[in-house]
């Protein structure tokens, strides 16, 4: 059933969808999150890759750098931001100016923070230890404004949006629960139902992205850090540590991919997985981030533009042994998305073995194996 469903849906995506691919490096996006970039860097940076997610601080911390990616053409920017989570008291704010204005909010407005049932701030993270912010619709207004209110306006006025595309918003999740904690979002002294907070949450976030749209401009891109189907007017989403398990691993996160749209992401941090990310985000014509905070030049290919829809290509032995491919003018895409056994792909009379969980790129007039 999901078989048939991947292959409706990425037919009708095929069609929508007309982005003109050229090189592979042009679907290339990097994550960073780090809150500075030097000017090699940034040179690297503009030179290999289409998409970069840059963190708000970069504008202001590194000035020169970043001069140096305002291009009228590629690559595109969105900022990275984290509504979500906010760096302890006791973290040093050296080189996060921006973090440090939001601090000076929290640090007034203890109400801001997610409690759980005992009323203690939530640590979400150690080394750095980060504080949970209450980003669900239960969150207290204080002197008429939630966290997510504050939010909003610090993006607004702080950041230097207008230099970006986008925005990218990380833990942009639809559930929380399985955080584990005695959430007390409403601060009654009683447990959140799993399924209240997890509602609350979503109604929070869906005030925020809707109000983003209107502050920032509808044309503003927004992705969301995961790849769930929520949020009205998000433009996209990335799947982190790809295939990760949600959504019911490859297939689950692919078939949301597709719905979410070319602006979404798929990224992991492990090199064995590295030809799958490429190669699945290729199939869409999507991006496809190689680790985080690193520059891992993505490899020199000549894909020139989309020629059909994705195509499946079983195998006979058994029901569900295909490979998924995606013909290019100058290169043909194949991905093999089973983790336990290879696959054979055949082009032009001529066989090609695909390991688990991977995929190769073949040169479409030669049939040689470019990846
Ligand atoms: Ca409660």
């Amino acid at each position: 059933m999901k078989n048939v469903l991947l292959v409706l849906l990425f037919s009708v995506l095929s069609v929508l969808d007309a982005t003109a691919v050229q090189k592979l490096e042009d679907k290339a996006a990097v994550y960073w999150t780090q809150p500075s970039l030097t000017e090699q860097q940034a040179e690297s940076l503009k030179a290999n890759y289409g998409l970069l997610i840059l963190d708000y601080e970069i504008p202001e911390t590194s000035v020169t750098a970043f001069a140096l990616l305002k291009t009228e053409s590629r690559p595109s920017m969105v900022f990275y931001c984290n509504p979500m989570e906010i760096f302890t008291e006791e973290q040093p704010y050296h080189g996060r100016p921006l973090q440090s204005k939001l601090q000076q909010i929290t640090r007034g407005h203890s109400e801001y923070f997610l409690q759980d049932t005992l009323g203690e701030r939530i640590v979400s993270w150690q080394e750095p230890a980060m504080w949970l912010l209450n980003v669900t619709s239960k969150c207290p207004v204080i002197e008429g404004k939630t966290w997510l209110d504050h939010y909003v306006d610090f993006l607004e006025t702080e950041v230097a949006w207008q230099s970006f595309a986008g925005v990218f918003i990380d833990n942009l999740w639809d559930d929380i629960d399985w955080k584990g904690f005695p959430f007390d979002a409403n601060n009654d002294g009683i447990a959140d139902p799993k399924d209240s907070i997890n509602t609350w949450l979503q109604e929070g976030y869906q005030t925020f992205v809707t109000a983003l749209k209107q502050r920032l401009g509808t044309s503003f891109i927004v992705i969301g850090n995961e790849m769930n189907l929520l949020y009205d007017d998000k433009d996209g989403a990335m799947s982190e540590g790809f295939p990760n398990g949600f959504f019911d691993s490859w297939w689950g996160t692919m078939e949301n991919y597709q719905k979410l749209g070319s602006w979404s992401v798929l990224q992991t941090t492990d090199s064995t997985k590295f030809s799958l990310v490429m190669t699945s985000a290729l199939l869409l014509d999507g991006y496809f981030a190689l680790g985080q905070n690193q520059i891992i030049l993505p490899p020199d290919i000549e894909l020139g533009k989309p020629l059909h829809p994705v195509r499946r290509q079983a195998n006979k032995s058994s029901a569900f042994s295909e490979v998924w491919y995606h013909q290019y003018k100058k290169a043909v895409v194949v991905v093999n998305p089973s983790s336990k056994n290879s696959r054979k792909f055949i082009y032009r009379k001529k066989e090609y073995e695909i390991a688990p969980a991977s995929g190769i790129i073949i040169e479409r007039k030669t049939g040689r194996r470019l990846l």
